[in-house]
């Protein structure tokens, strides 16, 4: 079949709309028609070839809702007409990872979706007969895309696409690096640096589990507004701030340093000042940013030895077809909010606009409706 997709065809060049063929499902797959996507920022770091497995030319996005259109021989969780999201971290239910309860990192097709590629070893994307890579296992920049039947969330059919595509990465990130992976406790204070579309669901995470004190931290003094939205208490502008003044300011808004911090800026000197802001004794930092390929931390070693801990998030520790349904049912009981956060919608022509916007801090979430 054709499917219209936005390629992305070399780094640091705007995506291109073109009409691929899209090969149907095979055995264990299916063929989902995306209804909506967000565009994250790992999509942008991506394009941007700071993403040490970026491959090109490929169909990036990661942040889709869709309808199931077909299914492979073999598929039996979901059939033709159920509303999906798909999964960058898929849940198989059925590898050491999954089995273990330790980790919602199921590593069944870890190994051919970071090359961009089937779990079969092969794309179902062609652009004039030669192959497109697929993304994250999921290329929700094309109207139609095939994804293994493990790499799906079925989702209730009331949830609007439009809302319900952040979920497969942004609110559940941010959300579940508080509830799942800090396991964060009521009362608890809690730093978040970077209020971009990541950072926010922190934020209303740290609402959600009744967080004390709400610290964000921002170079953009706009978000200052858009964090007090979803619950911050303080805003600490970083702009001309070294981490010695910032680790000051917020340790006496924290009684001595946060209980929880998230790093969703993906710079490694904020993630050492999120690190080093931490209370001694018990503090834990968690690192939800992506950082640029070559990048690395650093900190003294003290800062562990007096008890603080780094640990690192990905999709908010979710396991994806059992969690992600019932973060669609928290956003439609109004337990959490998405659409305030989503700035901007946009047709998938003006897809590169999305991108403009993020680079410009102008949008917290743009939304792509096919
Ligand atoms: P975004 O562009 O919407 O937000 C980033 C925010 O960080 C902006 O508000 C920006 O002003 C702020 N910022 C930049 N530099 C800063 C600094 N030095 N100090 C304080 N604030 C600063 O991006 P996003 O979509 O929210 O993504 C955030 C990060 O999370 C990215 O690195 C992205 O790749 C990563 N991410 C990780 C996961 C995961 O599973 N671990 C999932 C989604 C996104
Ligand atoms: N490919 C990068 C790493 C990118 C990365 O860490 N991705 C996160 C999700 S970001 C979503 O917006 C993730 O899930 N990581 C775990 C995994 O298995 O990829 C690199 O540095 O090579
Ligand atoms: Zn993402």
């Amino acid at each position: 079949m054709k499917t219209r997709a936005a390629v992305a065809f070399a780094a640091k060049q705007p995506l291109e709309i073109v009409e691929l063929d899209l090969e149907g499902p095979r055995p264990g797959e299916v063929l989902v028609e995306i209804m909506a996507t967000g565009i994250c920022h790992t999509d942008a770091y991506t394009l941007d070839g700071l993403d040490s497995e970026g491959l090109f030319p490929s169909v990036l996005g990661h942040e889709g809702a869709g309808i199931v259109r077909e299914v492979g021989a073999g598929v039996t969780s979901v059939a033709p007409g159920d509303h999906v999201i798909p999964l960058y971290t898929p849940e198989c239910r059925q590898c050491k990872s999954c089995l273990s309860g330790k980790t919602n990192l199921c590593t069944a097709i870890r190994a051919t979706q970071g090359k961009g590629l089937m779990p079969d070893g092969t794309t179902r994307f062609r652009y004039k007969g030669a192959p497109i890579f697929h993304y994250m296992g999921c290329s929700t920049f094309s109207n139609f895309t095939v994804l293994p039947e493990i790499a799906v969330a079925k989702i209730r059919k009331d949830a609007p696409f439009q809302s319900s595509c952040y979920i497969g990465c942004g609110v559940t990130t941010g959300v579940g690096a508080v509830v799942n992976t800090a396991k964060a406790e009521p009362g608890a204070t809690i730093v978040v640096f970077g209020l971009g579309g990541i950072g926010l669901n922190v934020i209303q995470g740290a609402r959600l589990v009744g967080a004390g004190a709400i610290v964000g931290v921002d170079i953009n003094p706009d978000r200052e507004a858009w964090g007090r939205q979803f619950g911050m208490t303080h805003f600490i502008d970083a702009r001309g701030k070294d981490r010695a003044a910032l680790i000051a300011e917020i340790a006496a808004l924290t009684d001595g340093g946060a209980d929880y911090s998230f790093d969703c800026t993906g710079n490694t000197e904020v993630m050492r000042t999120a690190l080093e802001c931490c209370h001694r004794g018990w503090g834990e930092s968690i690192i939800i940013g992506v950082a640029e390929a070559g990048k690395e931390i650093a900190t003294r070693p003290f800062q562990l030895v007096t008890g603080r801990v780094w640990k690192g998030t990905a999709f908010g520790g979710a396991r994806g077809r059992t969690d992600v349904p019932k973060i669609v049912d928290w956003y439609m009981d109004g337990k959490i909010a998405i659409d305030p956060m989503i700035t901007h919608v946009l047709s998938l022509d003006e897809i590169n606009r999305g991108f403009d916007l993020m680079h410009a801090g102008e949008s917290i979430r743009s939304v792509v409706v096919y």
